[in-house]
């Protein structure tokens, strides 16, 4: 019975202490935090930011911190550093606040005056810092130290947790680094939009908002393809953007199509058009050149009876079929068929100076 009563103990000790392993590694303790995490500010102006707590519990509740920032002291200065509510909402402290303009660092320590029984728990706000920015540039905002202090009624103990940079950048560069057209020849009778894929990409550290326009041109006048919005691009990524050109109507000649990244504070204005060369807007039937030409393949201003021959080989074949030839399907349906002959023969005949 002894034996048993024993056993019984020790199971019970082994279980208690498994749990309590469990628990204390499930739990991601408190967090110490620099909030808002990004801050992008001009020369001049002034920004704060708030050293937050989270998740601090009753059992561990805190009468003291103490935590050191560095910043780059080219970019930013430290104006003021200010406590929060977090442990004033339990009673009275002190605060010895440090600030180092030399070194970038500013910092403080912080505790409640008399230890009471319970501090404070949850989250909240340890401290606010106020800087003022000197240049462009950017630097993380960097914890150096940290440590929470609890009291347990005899002892001042450390808790364990985990901080969180923040960061500041407010260098901004974006680019538009590609425009391919879906195609270098198009009709004025195709139905469907010639796609435009537009790469644009952010060349600075932290995330920005940019917008971007198309165009297409000729040399007396621009048109507005489309303008979209991108928003929150992370540093250093790219991103593809597709645009519809509906060139349905358009007149007979040649193109430029260029695309515009704009962006607030944007230093390198040098890189923010791409343009790429050439789009020409055909006489339907205008298939190819003359095998004379140097290169017969490219469109010549005609529709006369070299295209014919390319017209007729490519004529009843539809999407996926190898004669099939997008050049001769006028109304861009995926199938070249009697639509497509009326075309040609209505502009059988035609030319123009506009292009080649
Ligand atoms: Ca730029
Ligand atoms: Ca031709
Ligand atoms: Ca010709
Ligand atoms: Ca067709």
């Amino acid at each position: 019975m002894k034996k048993n009563l024993l056993k019984i103990l020790i199971l019970t000790v082994l279980i208690v202490s498994l749990t309590m392993v469990s628990t204390s590694t499930s739990s991601p303790g408190p967090v110490i935090a620099v909030d808002p995490p990004l801050n992008s500010d001009a020369p001049g102006e002034t920004f704060t930011i708030n050293i937050t707590i989270a998740d601090i519990t009753e059992a561990e509740s805190l009468h003291g911190w103490e935590f050191g920032l560095n910043v780059d002291p080219s970019i930013l200065n430290v104006t003021s550093i200010d406590q929060g509510s977090f442990l004033q909402n339990v009673g009275p402290t002190y605060l010895v606040p440090y600030i180092d303009n030399e070194t970038g660092n500013v910092g403080g320590t912080c505790f409640l005056l008399g230890y009471p029984p319970t501090g404070a728990y949850g989250s909240g706000v340890l401290a606010s810092v106020t800087f003022r920015v000197k240049a462009y540039g950017y630097t993380p905002i960097h914890f150096y130290l940290t440590e929470l202090r609890h009291y347990n009624g005899s002892h001042v103990l450390p808790l364990t947790h985990a901080s969180v940079d923040g960061f500041f950048s407010n260098v901004h560069d974006a680019a538009v680094i590609d425009v391919i057209p879906a195609a270098d020849q198009a009709y004025p009778t195709w139905t469907v939009p010639l796609n435009i894929t537009v790469t644009v990409s952010n060349n600075a550290p932290s995330p920005v908002n940019l917008t971007v326009t198309t165009y297409y041109e000729n040399f007396t006048n621009a048109y507005e393809i489309g303008t979209q919005n991108v928003i929150n691009l992370d540093g250093g990524s790219q991103l593809n953007l597709t645009f519809s050109w509906d060139v349905i109507g358009a007149a007979w000649g040649i193109y430029t199509t260029k695309a515009n990244v704009t962006l607030t504070g944007d230093l390198n204005p040098a890189n923010d058009e791409f343009v790429y060369s050439n789009v020409t807007i055909k006489i339907p039937g205008d298939i190819q050149g003359d095998p004379t030409d140097p290169d017969p393949s490219i469109a010549d201003g005609d529709v006369d009876w070299f295209d014919f021959g390319a017209f007729a080989i490519a004529y009843g074949t539809s999407l996926g079929n190898p004669k099939y030839n997008p050049q001769c399907d006028f109304n861009l349906n995926d199938q070249i068929d009697w639509f497509d002959f009326g075309d040609f023969a209505a502009n059988y005949g035609k030319s123009t100076p506009k292009y080649p």
